[in-house]
């Protein structure tokens, strides 16, 4: 198999059905060979049944974060490459041929919102924090990176899978990255049009955020990452 397409989703029932009806459509278009599993916390708004009626294969994921359901999507994941993405509207689905097609340019290809051609339609105080922790990892960690908490990225599954991971939230984007980074691996970032949610909330907190940011960028200091087990 090509690709699997991994996208945790809680209470996604308007954002992630219609990703999965098109993603679906680009592949068979393309003749890319794909699973789309869906790595769903405790939904209570159909998102279960409406993702499976769109073909995609849903997963349970009773612990609660995008960590553990992030893992949980690799380790099941059987593609040749694995892209990931949210499941809520904010990451174009075209996009993914993009991906597919710079799959093999880089050991992680990123879709990013801060290079030329890419923009990011959010609230004014998460577009102000998100910019800020990235010029600070770029600033601070030298991560050659304009966009390092971006989620939508693809590569090849043997090398994913072998990256050790222990964040429960969101910054298990940057844990990917410091350790790839730091065993010698090559970074692409292509344009990304980040768009509003299409429904429903965001399940991500400033203030825990921050905080999460904070503990690891600790952890990037203190060399702890460094090493792969
Ligand atoms: N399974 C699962 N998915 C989650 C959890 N938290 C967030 N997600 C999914 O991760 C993706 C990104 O989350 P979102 O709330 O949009 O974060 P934001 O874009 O930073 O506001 C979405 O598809 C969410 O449904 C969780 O605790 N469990
Ligand atoms: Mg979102």
């Amino acid at each position: 198999m090509d690709l699997s397409v991994v996208i945790p989703t809680l209470n996604e029932a308007a954002g992630a059905p219609p990703i999965v009806t098109r993603l679906k459509a680009l592949f068979s278009e393309n003749g890319i060979s794909n699973e789309i599993l869906i790595v769903d916390g405790e939904s209570s708004d159909g998102t279960q049944e409406l993702a499976r009626a769109a073909g995609a294969d849903v997963l349970h994921c009773p612990e609660l974060g995008y960590g553990p359901a992030f893992r949980q999507g690799v380790r099941a994941a059987r593609g040749d490459f694995i892209l990931t993405m949210d499941g809520d509207g904010s990451h174009p689905p075209e996009l993914a041929i993009d991906f597919w097609r710079q799959r093999s340019d880089a050991d992680v290809v990123i879709g990013s919102r801060y290079v030329p051609g890419g923009s990011a339609l959010m609230p004014f105080y998460r577009l102000t924090l998100s910019r800020l922790l990235n010029a600070l990892t770029r600033v601070f960690y030298g991560f050659p990176v304009r966009d390092a908490s971006g989620g939508m990225r693809i590569y090849k599954s043997s090398f994913l899978k072998s990256i050790p991971t222990s964040a429960q939230d969101f910054s298990i984007q940057q844990e990917i990255l410091a350790r790839a980074l730091s065993s010698g691996a090559t970074v692409k970032e292509i344009p990304l049009q980040f768009r509003p949610r299409a429904g429903g909330r965001s399940k991500a907190s400033a203030l825990n955020l921050g905080m999460s940011y904070l503990k690891l960028f600790f952890k990037i200091k203190s060399g702890a990452l460094q090493s792969r087990p």
